[in-house]
């Protein structure tokens, strides 16, 4: 086994059950090289250069978008697989019903058999990575160890990767175990295991995403929910934006809407002309980590450190920010390709696919040029909305929390819970229609409590009550409400705009905050009335508003009918604060 000993010798030294393990795995799997990962930008351009030369990165046209590769992923390795990934606790009952469960000694021999040799001919990687601002109390860290190049150049955006984050981890000797390898691709051997009382994850068989960027999903959700109850925080599945009002006040709202929803959208959104002197920050697109603050508030980090977005739909229109962030040093994975060598999706304002997201001459009967979960990964700080706040160790104090789903009735626009515990069901009732964030059928509305369904690493049960004891403990919580972009008319049309436009949803959300914004009282929570929205230069007929801001009862005692059942399918762990919630929403009624 050939190693290149000057880099051996400076990294793995620094932590000892770092290079323990290591060279554990490196005698399971044993691979041709071990690369430590040092996460200089010399490290980085070699690795993607070798890429490059290896046919397995294209360089894509590098006068216009200077920076810019694009990886085309296995055919069959385009999406998380839910259905493929595990919670392997001692007992059952504390995974829930919301995870595919498997006994941690048989999860371990299975994935055992699969690593066995399965790195031979191939490098493997060794990345320490960090999540959250380096010198922050609430940031934790992991190794990944994986065998895949296109994963360490990914975990270099996302994450503070490199030797930093090794030094950090030799100060405590605490980090997520993560072994990760492509295998072979095979459908049928393919395995996503979490083992939370251990801190380990074990991934097999995809080189995708959240399956295979195992500080993402993996980590900073399913296994710090875990350690969160633990510890007395949340991990969640939310964006981080703070918005600056015309008087110079500056809030951060947290959101949580499940994958493919418009979290990155919301996250950079572009005031829209109608309102001027508005401001927005963007602290993070997809996760939060959330502390109780010792001045009673909810205060926020984002773990990650760049964006992996969804590029179908991303255009000048929709996210202005987006497309100049994304177009230099930005990596990315199964778009289509013009003619001049630049990339393309569904929604692109300019030019036109030559080839597909699979290489082929794009023919628009083979289906969409670029694969509708096609990405974009690239460093936060290249967004022209990136503030200087992302890096502070406290992190930012949350005004609100907004939970919402892509629900083509019955959502109205925006409402606030009355209460903590209240929010608290509200945010567990979340439904929303699938996408193709994962596999399956997309489309299909399915209950989705806090955005966590797939990310949760533990009982839903348990989760809900570890939300109230949260609550509980918070002397100035934020306000919860929801939301709902996406309501449609009879004849499938969207009626409210959204993007940019959303900004007048979320300056109610602050009025309401500051206490000052108008509501009145509708069965499913507070509604703003039309005069306590900023609607000017939005042209929306009476008729629209209303249908925007009403929910028929007889819609919503079915909606809460269908909740009930819901948590009743979670088991015995839900708190009963929620059904005397939920029995009160029907009382209301
Ligand atoms: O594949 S990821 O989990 O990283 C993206 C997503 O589904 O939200
Ligand atoms: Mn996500």
């Amino acid at each position: 086994m050939a190693t290149a000993p000057y880099l051996l010798a400076a990294l793995s030294d620094i932590s000892k059950n770092v290079s323990t393990w290591v060279a554990e795995v490196a005698t399971l799997t044993t691979p041709d090289r071990i690369h430590w990962c040092e996460g200089s930008d010399a490290d980085i351009a070699a690795l993607r250069g070798e890429l490059v030369a290896r046919g397995e990165l294209r360089e894509l046209n590098q006068q216009t978008n200077p920076g810019c590769y694009l990886y085309r992923s296995d055919p069959t390795d385009v999406a998380r697989v839910e259905h493929l990934t595990f919670v392997c606790t001692a007992a059952q009952d504390d995974a829930g019903a919301n995870n595919n469960w498997m006994a941690p000694v048989e999860a371990r021999a299975r994935m055992r058999g699969l690593f066995q040799g399965c790195m031979r001919g191939r490098t493997l990687y060794v990345v320490p990575y960090c999540m959250g601002p380096l010198d922050s109390p609430y940031a934790r860290c992991g190794v990944e160890i994986t065998d895949s190049a296109y994963v360490v150049l990914n975990m270099a955006i996302m994450t503070r990767m490199g030797r930093a984050a090794l030094e950090r981890i030799a100060g405590d000797e605490t980090f997520v175990r993560g072994l990760h390898s492509t295998g072979d691709l095979d459908p049928a051997r393919r395995y996503i295991m979490h083992y939370p009382e251990e801190l380990a994850i074990e991934s097999f068989g995809s080189g995708y995403g959240g399956n295979a960027l195992l500080g993402k999903k993996c980590h900073a959700l399913r296994i710090a929910s875990w350690q969160a109850r633990t510890e007395g925080w949340l991990a969640e599945h939310m964006m981080i934006v703070g918005l600056e009002s015309p008087a110079g006040e500056t809030h951060y709202v947290a959101a949580a809407f499940p994958s493919a929803c418009g979290k990155t959208n919301l996250a950079m959104l572009i005031p829209p002309d109608s309102m001027p002197g508005w401001k927005v920050y963007t602290i993070g697109d997809d996760i939060a980590w959330l502390h109780p603050g010792e001045d009673g508030r909810l205060w926020a980090i984002n773990p990650e450190s760049g964006y992996f977005g969804v590029a179908p739909g991303t255009s000048r229109k929709t996210n202005r920010n987006a497309c100049e962030m994304i177009r230099r040093d930005t990596l990315y994975t199964n778009v289509a390709v013009t003619a001049n060598n630049e990339p393309w999706w569904q929604g692109c304002d300019e030019n036109a696919p030559a080839t597909d997201w699979l290489g082929r001459l794009y023919d628009p009967a083979n289906g969409p040029a670029a694969h509708p979960n096609s990405r974009f990964t690239v460093s936060a700080q290249h967004n022209p909305a990136y503030t200087a706040a992302v890096e502070d160790p406290r992190g930012v104090p949350i005004s609100a929390l907004i939970f919402g789903g892509r629900r083509r009735e019955l959502a109205p626009l925006v409402y606030e819970a009355r209460s903590w515990r209240h929010g608290v069901l509200v945010a567990a009732s979340v439904a929303s229609e699938t996408t193709a964030a994962a596999e399956g059928a997309v489309g299909v509305v399915r209950r989705d409590p806090m955005a966590m369904k797939p990310f949760c690493g533990y009982d839903f049960g348990d989760y809900f009550q570890h939300w109230l004891r949260i609550g509980a403990r918070l002397r100035r919580a934020p306000r919860i409400f929801h939301v709902n972009w996406f309501r449609q008319d009879a004849a499938g049309k969207f009626l409210w705009p959204g993007y940019g436009e959303n900004l007048r949803v979320l300056a109610w959300i602050l009025d309401r905050c500051a206490g000052r914004g108008g509501a009145h009282e509708g069965s499913i929570g507070l509604l703003p009335r039309p005069q306590d929205l900023q609607l000017a230069g939005l042209n929306l007929s009476d008729a629209v508003l209303r249908d925007l801001t009403e929910v028929p009862a007889a819609a919503l005692r079915a909606e809460l009918v269908g909740v009930r059942s819901y948590l009743d399918s979670l088991g015995p762990r839900v708190p009963s604060a929620l059904y005397e919630e939920l029995e009160a929403a029907l009382q209301r009624l």
